[in-house]
C-alpha cells in the first residue's frame, strides 16, 4: 500500500500504535535530540522492541505551531511498514524478478511479459499542474528561521535540515537526482550544502564548473577544493550558479529513495515509484527549473554558486563522532512554498543505534540482490550497526577458485558507495553473517593475519577524521575462508566440532525427563 503524503503516512503510523505524540513544549536546540536517542537507545519500554515508536513533537519552542516528525523510519517494522512490505526480502525478490526478466524467446513468453511492462509504467514520475507543496508561496519575505530547524549536539555548528530530498538536474544529460545531503542554515536565505564529493549532486556541480564560464579573478581553485581535478587556468574564476530545489517532509518512498546508493544513471523519483508501486507525482518549481514531489510539506527553491564555497560543520555524525568542517557550496533560497500548516520532518544521527540504522539495514537487504549481479558468489552480507555501515562489512560467498575472497573485496570496492568499505570480512558460506559470535569465532580460527589480510589505498569516506588525508586513505580485507592446497595452504584443516544428528534427537526426546529446564 503507498502512501501519497506524509500525512497518510502519519496516520497510519498512528492507527498502528507506532506513533507517540508529545504535547510537553520541547526545545528544538538540544533537547529533542536528548529525547529522541533515548527512545531510540530503547528508552520507551512499553513500546518493547528496538528503535521505540515515531515521535511527532506538537508543541515546540519557537516553532509558530509547526510540529516536528522524528524517528518516523526507527524500527524494522516501520521500515516495512514505510516500503508496504511484512518482510524486506519481498523488496530483493521483487528486484530478483526485475532482474531476471530474460529476452523472451517465443509469442507466448512475449505476451507473458507484457503485464510486466505495463507494471514498469507505473515506477515513472508523473508532472501534474499543482499540489498541496503549493498552498503557501513565498517568494519575498520568507526564512528558513520560520522551521524548527534542530540544532541536534552542543558542537554543531548550528541548526541542520538533516533529512531534506536534494534535487538537482544533471546539466548535460538532464537527469534528476535526488540525494539526501544535510544543510546547515548559516541565516534566513542561506544555508551550507553538504554533498560530499563524490556523491551525485556534487558530480553535477562539476559538470556546471566545467561548462562554466571561467571569468577571470584573483578566485582559488574551487574545482579542487570541491573534489574535483582543475580544468580551469591558474588564477580563472568559474561564474554561474547552479539550481537546487530541495522537499522536506515527503512520502516515505520518496524520503528513503533519496538515502538509496543507487546507480547515477537511475533517478530516485523511479525508486520511490518502484517501492510505491505507484509514480510519484511532481509539480514544478516556481523560480528553478526543477521538480520536485507535489505533496511535500516544505520545498526550498534556490541556487548555488560556482564561485563560492563556505565552511560547513563541525555537525554531530552518524560515526558516534563530529564530522570535521569542510568547505562545500553554499545554497540560496529564492522561494519557499508549503503546505498550509506544514509538517516538519528530520532525524538525528549520533552514537548507533539510531534511525538511520534501520534504514541502512533496508539498503543492505534491498541490495543484495543488486550486489549478485556483479557478484553472484555473494551469498549474504551483513553491515552490522556499530560498523556504520561504510566501516564494516561481513561477506560470506560460495567460494570456488583461488583468491576468489579477494576478488570478492576488490569487486565491492569498485561498487559505487562501497567503495568507502574500510573493513572488509570475507567468510565462506557455512558462516551466518548475521550471527555475530559465530563470525568473531570462525573469522578469529581462520585467519593467519600476516597472510590473510589485504590492504589498499582509495577513496574514502569524507567523515573518516583517522584517514591519512580527508577523502583518501587505506582499506583493509580479511580472507577469512578456509584456505585451500592451491592457495599454498598444505596442512590439514579440521574439522568443526558438530553433534551427530541420532545422538541429539535422542537428547531431544529424554530432555524433559533429564528435569534441567
Ligand atoms: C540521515 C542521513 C543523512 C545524510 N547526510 C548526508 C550528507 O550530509 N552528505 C552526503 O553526502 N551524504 C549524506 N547521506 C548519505 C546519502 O544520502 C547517500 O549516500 C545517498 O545515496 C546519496 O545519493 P546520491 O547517490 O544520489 O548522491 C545521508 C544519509 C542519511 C540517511
Ligand atoms: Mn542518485
Amino acid at each position: 500500500m503507498a502512501f501519497d503524503d506524509l500525512r497518510q503516512w502519519i496516520a497510519a503510523l498512528d492507527r498502528a500504535g507506532e506513533l507517540k505524540r508529545i504535547r510537553t513544549e520541547v526545545d528544538p536546540v538540544f533537547e529533542i535530540t536528548e529525547i529522541t536517542d533515548r527512545v531510540s537507545k530503547g528508552a520507551a519500554k512499553k513500546y518493547g522492541r528496538p528503535g521505540g515508536p515515531a515521535l511527532l513533537f506538537e508543541n515546540v519552542k519557537g516553532a509558530k505551531g509547526v510540529p516536528v516528525l522524528i524517528n518516523q523510519f526507527g524500527s524494522e517494522r516501520r521500515m516495512q511498514m514505510a516500503l508496504g512490505v511484512d518482510h524486506l526480502d519481498e523488496i530483493a525478490e521483487r528486484i530478483r524478478q526485475l532482474l531476471n526478466m530474460k529476452s523472451p524467446e517465443g509469442f507466448l513468453e512475449k505476451l507473458k511479459l507484457l503485464p510486466m511492462l505495463a507494471d514498469m509504467g507505473k515506477f515513472f514520475p508523473k508532472v501534474v499542474q499543482t499540489g498541496p507543496c503549493k498552498e503557501v508561496i513565498k517568494k519575498d519575505n520568507f526564512s528558513l528561521l520560520d522551521f524548527p530547524v534542530l540544532q541536534c549536539w552542543p558542537k554543531d555548528a548550528g541548526r541542520f535540515i538533516t533529512l531534506p530530498c536534494v534535487i538537482t538536474r544533471d546539466p548535460k544529460a538532464g537527469k534528476r537526482n535526488v540525494g539526501m545531503y544535510r544543510i546547515q542554515i548559516y541565516d534566513e536565505t542561506t544555508a551550507g550544502m553538504h554533498w560530499q564529493r563524490q556523491k551525485v549532486a556534487a558530480e553535477h556541480y562539476r559538470e556546471r564548473l566545467r561548462m562554466g564560464a571561467t571569468v577571470s579573478t584573483t578566485g582559488v581553485d574551487i574545482m579542487a577544493r570541491s573534489g574535483g581535478g582543475s580544468m580551469l587556468a591558474a588564477g580563472e574564476r568559474p561564474s554561474g550558479t547552479m539550481e537546487v530545489a530541495v522537499a522536506i517532509g515527503t512520502d516515505p518512498a520518496v524520503t528513503f529513495s533519496a538515502i538509496v546508493p543507487a546507480p547515477p544513471e537511475v533517478e530516485e523519483f523511479i525508486i520511490a515509484g518502484f517501492l510505491r508501486q505507484k509514480p510519484v507525482e511532481l509539480v514544478k518549481c516556481e523560480t528553478v527549473d526543477l521538480e520536485v514531489p507535489a505533496a511535500a510539506e516544505i520545498v526550498l527553491e534556490g541556487y548555488v554558486k560556482l564561485d563560492e564555497l563556505r565552511t560547513e560543520g563541525p555537525f554531530g555524525d552518524h560515526t558516534g563522532f563530529y564530522s570535521l568542517e569542510d568547505e562545500y557550496p553554499v545554497f540560496h533560497v529564492t522561494c519557499i512554498t508549503h503546505r498550509k500548516n506544514p509538517i516538519y520532518a528530520t532525524t538525528i544521527v549520533g552514537k548507533p543505534p539510531m534511525e538511520d540504522a534501520w534504514m541502512g539495514k533496508a539498503v543492505e537487504r534491498i541490495f543484495l540482490p543488486l550486489m549478485k549481479l556483479t557478484l553472484p558468489e555473494i551469498v549474504d552480507v551483513n553491515l552490522p550497526v556499530e560498523g556504520q555501515f561504510h566501516n564494516l562489512m561481513i561477506v560470506s560467498i560460495r567460494k570456488s577458485y583461488p583468491g576468489h575472497a579477494r576478488k570478492v573485496m576488490n569487486g565491492i570496492w569498485a561498487l559505487g558507495q562501497a567503495m568507502f568499505t574500510k573493513c572488509i570480512i570475507v567468510v565462506d558460506e557455512d558462516v551466518n553473517v548475521q550471527d555475530i559470535p559465530d563470525v568473531v569465532l570462525k573469522v578469529t580460527n581462520n585467519i593467519d593475519p600476516e597472510r590473510d589480510i589485504q590492504f589498499t589505498l582509495g577513496p574514502v569516506d569524507s567523515l573518516d577524521h583517522s584517514a591519512r588525508l580527508a577523502n583518501f586513505g587505506s582499506k583493509m580485507g580479511i580472507d577469512a575462508t578456509r584456505k585451500w592446497p592451491t592457495e599454498g595452504f598444505t596442512r590439514p584443516w579440521p574439522d568443526e566440532i558438530l553433534m551427530d544428528e541420532k545422538t541429539k534427537a535422542l537428547v531431544d526426546k529424554k530432555w524433559k525427563e533429564l528435569g534441567i529446564e
